[in-house]
């Protein structure tokens, strides 16, 4: 197939080319990571990307929105429909946009946010210091208890201290169940609003995999791409109207201009995935092949935070080398991950003393019990020689052979 791209601008679609053979021949288990579907991929590169829209469907600011007011219907017909609520906006253009719409919306300049500390497993949008909704609001922080869990009790004592107007549960690296319900009691013993960020388990949430954010959570922020394989992207969902008429003020015109209508489309294409019964099969095979992953490395005697996982991914704690560490190793073999601090973490974030990993992109390759234990053992013969490159390059080759086998495109572009 001959594409435009490669002769209008060789050089961007010989990199595009590049990644495309990196994305068949590595490992991706990057937990946030997934390979979308080519149909929402045909949605993202459509002429949708040419039309302006700012406002809400039959409320625009631009004419000629009679075919995108149509779309952005759809998709959040179909986001209402996935997570059982009242209301969805399809707007956000990232997850972080998704959780800055919230707070605009909820709170007012400097009031108090109670969240998990990132090193924990919590976001940076999750008021952390460094990010402008810690600047912009007061950020409080829960951790782990030793055995990597959330301690619930704690996490009360700490919200009577607080006071937080808000409670945000919902994580990057937990590798736990969320208790939505026990959040929400928490919540409303202090009189906070309880958020549920579910971008990394919201592929799990939709096929009934993990326990539902609704109704106990206020309002739910997700991104699109992660464990529900959609385009890159956020949403925000809740079953409270008045919330709703909040949020959908604060995210336009509040922070965002117009909105993505080729990737509001694609959001759309993903979502019908997620409403098949098939769906359900997935994620049900992405949780199996974690749990064999947790069955090699405890053999192995790797130290798991938490102990395990209930979900789409685990984090290891690392002791006699960095996450950073790791990370190269498994470069150099054709397996991508990337290094995560853990609770207590003495190392800086660009070293950390942590190992994040996921299923959910291998999944999608078709990947796996059996496939899973051949990766996970390839994993461990890595990380026993975290120095030896030799080894590392030897491992690669039988990482490529392996990972050839499963069918990502057809094609690098469309
Ligand atoms: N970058 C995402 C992740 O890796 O979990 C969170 O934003």
């Amino acid at each position: 197939m001959a594409f435009h791209l490669q002769t209008s601008d060789p050089q961007i679609f010989d990199f595009i080319c590049q990644e495309w053979r990196r994305q068949n021949e590595h490992l991706e288990m990057i937990a946030s990571e997934n390979y979308t579907f080519e149909s929402v991929m045909e949605a993202m590169g459509s002429v949708l990307t040419n039309k302006y829209a700012e406002g809400y469907p039959s409320k625009r600011y631009y004419g000629g929105c009679e075919v995108v007011d149509k779309i952005e219907e759809i998709a959040i017909e179909r986001a209402k429909k996935l997570f059982n609520c009242a209301f969805a906006n399809v707007q956000p253009h990232a997850g972080s946009q998704a959780n800055m719409t919230i707070y605009h919306a909820l709170l007012k300049p400097h009031e108090r946010i109670l969240s998990m500390d990132l090193s924990s497993g919590g976001h940076l949008t999750h008021a952390s210091p460094v990010s402008l909704t810690g600047k912009h609001f007061q950020g409080f922080f829960y951790g782990l208890n030793h055995e990597g869990w959330i301690d619930y009790d704690e996490v009360l004592k700490i919200a009577k201290i607080v006071r937080p107007k808000l409670i945000v549960c919902g994580y990057s690296a937990y590798p736990r169940e969320v208790d939505f319900k026990r959040f929400r009691e928490i919540a409303n013993e202090v009189g906070a609003l309880l958020m549920g960020d579910v971008a990394h388990i919201a592929g799990l949430v939709v096929a009934g995999e993990h326990p539902h954010p609704f109704p106990h959570c206020h309002v739910v922020s997700t991104t699109t791409h992660k464990t529900l394989r959609g385009p890159r992207g956020g949403l925000i969902l809740s079953d409270d109207l008045e919330v709703a008429s909040k949020i959908d003020r604060a995210l336009f015109p509040g922070l965002q201009g117009g909105p993505l209508m080729h990737v509001i489309a694609a959001k759309a294409v993903g979502f019908l995935e997620n409403l098949k019964p098939e769906w359900r099969d997935y994620i049900i095979q992405v949780k199996r092949n974690v749990q064999v992953l947790v069955k090699v490395f405890l053999e192995h005697g790797f130290d798991l935070v938490s102990g395990g996982s209930d979900n789409h991914l685990l984090v290891m704690r690392l002791h006699e080398y960095s996450g950073k560490d790791a990370q190269i190793a498994l470069d150099r073999a054709g397996i991508t991950t990337n290094k995560n601090s853990v609770p207590g973490d003495t190392r800086s974030p660009m070293l950390t003393s942590g190992l994040r990993l996921g299923s959910a992109a291998l999944t999608s390759r078709g990947m796996q019990e059996e496939d899973f234990h051949f990766i996970g053992n390839k994993i461990v013969e890595v990380l026993q020689d975290v120095q030896n490159s030799a080894k590392h390059a030897r491992i690669r080759e039988e990482v490529v052979a392996f990972s050839k086998r499963y069918k990502t495109y057809d094609t690098p572009i469309f």
